[in-house]
C-alpha cells in the first residue's frame, strides 16, 4: 500500500480529471437512481389511470435524465482514461530513465525479463486500477446506499429483505476476494517467468538452433506458458463464481419481494409500480456490492504491481556523479594505484594492480582468458568502481569526474560488440550524433571499415539488423572501433577488438592508430602477440596480478611467461616493426 501511495505522485498532473471524475459519476448515479421511481410513476399513475399524458410526460423525463446520466458517465470514463493513460506514460518514462541511470553493477543484479514486465504489465495493472477506482469508487457506494434508501422509502415493509440478502452476498464476495487476490499475485510472478524465458530464448536463438535444442526450449516455454495459463484460469474460475452467485441472490430477492408483497397488492396496500421499483432498487444494491468486490480485487492486483514498480525506483543507482565534479583537460595519462577489484563479494579479480600509461603511449595487456583484462580496463571509464586503490586520469581520480565528462573522452570498443538497429552511419555516430559525414568516414577509414562499408548494398546507409545480424564478426568489430574513434578519445580502449580480424587488416588498423593525435593514449587488450609487439609497454596479467611489465624486447629477456606465449604463437621468426 505504501508503494501505491508513493506512485500516486504521478497522478498529480491529472488531478483535475481525478476531481472531476467522481463529480460526474455522482451526477450519473443520482440520475440513474431516479429511474425506478419514474417507472413506478408511469405504472401507478399513468397506466393505472390510463393517463396517456402522464405516461408521455414521465417517459420524456426518463429519456432526458438518462441521456444526461449517460453524458455524465461518458465524461467520467474519459476523465478516468485520461488520468490513467497520462499516469502510464509518465511512470513508464520515469522507469525507463531510472533504468538508464543504473550502473553496470545494478544491471548485473537485475533480470532483463523482470524489468520488461515491470515497465509494461505492472504499469498496465496500476492503470486499470486507476480507471476502475475513478469509475466505481463513487458509483458503487453511492448506488448501494442510494438504492437502499430509495428502496426503503418506496416500501419500508420490505426493508428486511436487503438486510438478509446483503450479508449473505457480502460473505460470499469476501470469500472470493480473499481467495482470488493471492492467486493474482502468483499469476504476476508466472508472467515474469514467461517473459524471462522468452527473453533468454530470443537472445540466444542462434545457440538454440546450433545445438538443435528447439524441442528442449519449446518444452521450457510450454512449462512457463502452461503455468501462467493454469494460474490465470484458477483465479478466473474463482472470480467466475461471482456472477452466477449474484444472479442467484438477485432472483431470491425478486421471489422474496413477490412473496411478501403479492398479497398486499391484492389488499390494496401496495401498488404494482412500487413492487417493480423496489425490485429494481434491490438488484441495484446487490449489483453494486459486486462492483465493490471487483474493485477490491483490482486494487489488490495493482498494489502488488506498484510494489514491483516502486522496487525499481528504490534501486539506488550504484554510481553517482560527485557533488563537486572536477574539470578534466584530457591529456591521456592513465594511472592505476594498487587497484583491487571484486565483483559482488566474490574473490577479487584484480589484486593490487599498478601501472602508468603516459599520454600518447600504447599499452598492451596480455594474459590468459579470465585473467582480469576486461575487468581492469572497465575501471577506466568507471563502468565499475575499484574496490580499493585508485584509478586516475591525468592525476584526477575517475570518481571525482562527472561520468559524462569521463566517458565522453574515453573511447571503448567492448569485447562483445553491440550494434543497434539503424544505419551503419548512425552506429558509428552513436557517441557523437552531430558528427559530420567526413568525420564518420575518417573514423571508418582508420578502423579499416571504409572499404567494406562502401561494398555494402547501400554503403553508409545500409541498415544494420538487430545486434548487427547482417555483418560479419570482424566487420562489427571494425564498426565498433570506428565508433570509439569518432569521439576523439583521450584514452582509447580496445578490448580484444581485433580478435575476429585477419592479421593483415589488423596491422593496417594499428598503423592507422599510430597516426592518431599524439595525445591519444591507447590501451589494447589482445590474445595475439603480433598485436602487442609494437606497444610502448606490455602488461602481462595473470590471475588478477600484473606479473610483468615492459617492452617486447625487455619482456622477452625478463619474463618467462611472456617468452612462453611468444614461443607458442610465433616461434622466433617475427620481430617488431622498426
Ligand atoms: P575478465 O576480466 O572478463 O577476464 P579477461 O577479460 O581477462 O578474459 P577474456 O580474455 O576471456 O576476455 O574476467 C575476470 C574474472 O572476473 C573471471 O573470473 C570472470 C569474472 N567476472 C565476473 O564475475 N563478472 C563479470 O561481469 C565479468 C566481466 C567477469
Ligand atoms: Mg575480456
Amino acid at each position: 500500500m505504501k508503494s501505491a501511495l508513493k506512485l500516486a505522485r504521478y497522478l498529480k498532473p491529472y488531478r483535475w480529471y481525478i476531481l472531476l471524475a467522481p463529480l460526474l459519476m455522482t451526477l450519473e448515479v443520482i440520475l440513474n437512481l431516479l429511474q425506478p421511481r419514474l417507472v413506478q410513476r408511469i405504472v401507478d399513475v399513468g397506466i393505472a389511470h390510463l393517463d396517456l399524458q402522464e405516461v408521455i410526460r414521465t417517459g420524456l423525463i426518463m429519456i432526458g435524465t438518462s441521456i444526461l446520466g449517460a453524458v455524465g458517465g461518458m465524461t467520467n470514463g474519459i476523465c478516468a482514461e485520461m488520468a490513467s493513460q497520462g499516469f502510464g506514460v509518465d511512470v513508464r518514462g520515469s522507469l525507463f530513465r531510472r533504468v538508464q541511470s543504473f550502473s553496470f553493477a545494478n544491471l548485473d543484479a537485475m533480470e532483463t525479463g523482470q524489468l520488461v514486465t515491470r515497465l509494461t504489465n505492472d504499469v498496465t495493472q496500476v492503470q486499470e486500477a486507476i480507471v476502475m477506482v475513478l469509475r466505481m469508487m463513487v458509483r458503487a457506494p453511492l448506488l448501494l446506499v442510494g438504492s437502499l434508501v430509495m428502496g426503503i422509502l418506496t416500501s419500508p415493509r420490505l426493508a428486511f429483505l436487503p438486510l438478509i440478502l446483503m450479508p449473505v452476498e457480502l460473505a460470499a464476495l469476501a470469500w472470493i476476494v480473499g481467495r482470488a487476490t493471492p492467486m493474482y499475485t502468483r499469476v504476476q510472478e508466472r508472467l515474469d517467468r514467461l517473459n524471462e524465458t522468452t527473453q533468454e530464448n530470443l537472445a540466444g536463438v542462434r545457440v538454440v538452433k546450433a545445438f538443435v535444442r528447439a524441442a528442449h526450449e519449446e518444452a521450457r516455454f510450454a512449462k512457463a506458458n502452461d503455468s501462467l495459463t493454469d494460474g490465470t484460469i484458477r483465479a478466473g474460475r474463482t472470480v467466475a463464481v461471482t456472477q452466477p452467485f449474484m444472479m442467484m441472490t438477485m432472483n431470491l430477492g425478486v421471489i422474496g419481494v413477490l412473496w411478501f408483497s403479492g398479497i398486499r397488492v391484492t389488499r390494496g396496500e401496495m401498488t404494482v409500480g412500487q413492487i417493480i421499483s423496489f425490485v429494481n432498487y434491490l438488484t441495484t444494491a446487490l449489483f453494486s456490492l459486486m462492483m465493490v468486490s471487483q474493485l477490491v480485487i483490482q486494487i489488490a492486483r495493482a498494489t502488488a504491481s506498484s510494489r514491483r514498480i516502486q522496487e525499481v525506483f528504490d534501486t539506488e543507482p550504484g554510481m553517482r556523479d560527485p557533488a563537486e565534479p572536477r574539470d578534466w583537460r584530457p591529456a591521456g595519462r592513465v594511472v592505476f594505484e594498487d587497484v583491487t577489484f571484486t565483483y559482488d563479494q566474490s574473490d577479487p579479480v584484480l589484486k593490487g594492480a599498478s601501472f602508468t600509461a603516459e599520454p600518447g603511449q600504447t599499452v598492451a595487456i596480455l594474459g590468459s582468458t579470465g585473467a582480469g583484462k576486461s575487468s581492469l580496463v572497465n575501471l577506466i571509464p568507471r563502468f565499475y568502481d575499484a574496490t580499493s586503490g585508485r584509478v586516475l586520469v591525468d592525476g584526477i581520480d575517475v570518481r571525482s569526474l562527472r561520468q559524462e565528462d569521463l566517458r565522453g573522452r574515453v573511447g571503448v570498443a567492448l569485447q562483445e560488440t553491440v550494434l543497434f538497429s539503424g544505419t551503419v552511419r548512425d552506429n558509428i555516430r552513436y557517441g557523437r550524433p552531430d558528427a559530420l559525414d567526413d568525420e564518420v568516414i575518417a573514423a571508418a577509414r582508420a578502423a579499416q571499415a571504409h572499404d567494406f562499408i562502401l561494398a555494402l548494398s547501400e554503403g553508409y546507409d545500409t541498415m544494420v539488423g538487430q545486434r548487427g545480424a547482417n555483418l560479419s564478426g570482424g566487420q562489427k568489430q571494425r564498426i565498433a572501433i570506428a565508433r570509439a574513434l569518432l569521439i576523439h578519445p583521450a584514452v582509447l580502449i580496445l578490448d580484444d577488438s581485433t580478435s575476429a580480424i585477419d592479421v593483415e587488416t589488423e596491422t593496417r588498423i594499428q598503423e592507422a592508430l599510430d597516426e592518431l593525435p599524439r595525445n591519444t593514449t591507447r590501451i589494447v587488450i589482445a590474445q595475439r602477440i603480433s598485436t602487442v609487439l609494437n606497444a610502448d609497454k606490455i602488461l602481462v596479467l595473470d590471475d588478477g596480478r600484473i606479473v610483468a611489465e615492459g617492452t617486447h624486447r625487455e619482456l622477452l629477456a625478463s619474463s618467462p611467461i611472456y617468452r612462453d606465449i611468444y614461443d607458442s604463437q610465433l616461434g622466433s621468426g617475427v620481430a617488431p616493426r622498426e
